[in-house]
């Protein structure tokens, strides 16, 4: 980028972080994890700002690592002290805006969106930038008192045989949205997403288990303080249908008792190579007592629907708790 343009990304990034008491800075990070520009509040000291330029450094070998699932286009990290906003900016950069611990994300988001309108057209060499943030109409119509929200945190297991959906089925809400921390542990990674669910917003934690054998004597480990556990199989696969029983087992042993359970039948975009049926896993799930969805981790289909339903029913919980 020209010396123009890099004055003018610095203009930009300096109305930006004007716009809300809540950001603290942000930066433009390309998809190597480097830092092309940033900006931080005029209210900062130094070695706050010192702090947050370390923090951006430290997590771009992570935004370079998930560039490629697409996670950043639009997530946002709750970390220790701060929050962090992504927002994909064209041409594989992403802006990441740091926000104060209870930050009304809801109500920067317009605003990051103009920043990489405004950031795109500088790459692309342009001039006839304008600084301005207009103020978006529904937030100057919206009181912020009128709906308090609530924020809930919840732990869901998803458990299942190897190849039945598990990772596609989290990566598939995942999409277009959220928070992602996935640490690869002991057979299991970790995601953290959030969602709103009417006026509330959920922070759920999803251990996404594996099947694999070798990890079996870690499974007991995952359960406890699990708030909601879905089984899943796939339904050209019987053997993953027959083995459900084997994972209510597990969860009869090792969950709490009064979790949600949700048996989840997954794949039905192949319905053509169907083999188990319909009737067969509600039946199941009947008898089990748990619920039950049909889903398709590939095309998306009622994964949105299970994921609020059962955030409803885990909100009803905590407020009659
Ligand atoms: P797991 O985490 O339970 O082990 P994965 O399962 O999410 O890794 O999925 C295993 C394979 O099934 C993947 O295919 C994935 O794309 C596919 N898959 C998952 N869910 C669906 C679905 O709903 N429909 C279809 N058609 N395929 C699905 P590969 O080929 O990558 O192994
Ligand atoms: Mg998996």
């Amino acid at each position: 980028m020209s010396i123009i343009g890099t004055e003018m990304l610095d203009k930009v990034l300096g109305e930006y972080v004007k716009i809300s008491d809540d950001i603290l800075g942000c930066a433009i990070v390309d998809s190597d994890g480097l830092i092309i520009a940033s900006t931080f509040s005029d209210s900062l000291e130094d070695f706050t700002i010192g702090a947050l330029t370390a923090l951006l450094h430290s997590l771009g070998e992570k935004i370079h690592k998930d560039f490629d699932t697409g996670f950043f286009k639009n997530a946002t990290l709750q970390i220790k002290t701060q929050i962090l906003m992504f927002t994909e900016v064209e041409d594989q950069k992403i802006l990441t805006t740091i926000l104060k611990q209870n930050s009304s994300i809801d109500s920067v988001i317009p605003y990051a969106e103009m920043a990489v309108e405004k950031v795109a057209k500088v790459i692309k060499g342009k001039t006839d930038i304008s600084l301005e943030y207009q103020k978006p109409k529904k937030i100057v119509e919206t009181p912020i008192s009128k709906q308090p929200k609530k924020r809930y945190t919840y732990k869901i297991v998803v458990s299942g045989d190897s190849g039945v959906g598990k990772t596609s089925l989290l990566v598939q809400f995942a999409k277009k949205r959220f928070i992602a921390d996935y640490k690869p542990t002991l057979g299991v990674d970790i995601f953290k997403y959030s969602y709103p669910v009417e006026d509330d917003t959920l922070d759920l934690v999803a251990w996404d288990v594996s099947g694999e054998g070798l990890f079996q004597k870690f499974r007991k480990t995952y359960y406890p303080g699990a708030e909601a556990i879905l089984i899943l199989y796939d339904i050209t696969n019987p053997e993953s249908f027959r083995n459900v029983s084997e994972w209510v087992s597990e969860i009869k042993r090792f969950a709490k008792e009064d979790v949600v359970c949700v048996l989840v039948s997954n794949k039905i975009d192949l319905e053509n190579q169907r083999r188990v049926s319909n009737k067969q896993g509600k039946k199941l799930a009947k008898e089990l007592n748990y619920l039950f969805f049909e889903t398709s981790a590939k095309t998306g289909q009622n994964i949105d629907e299970l994921f609020l339903h059962i955030g409803k029913l885990i909100i009803e919980k905590k407020k009659r708790a």
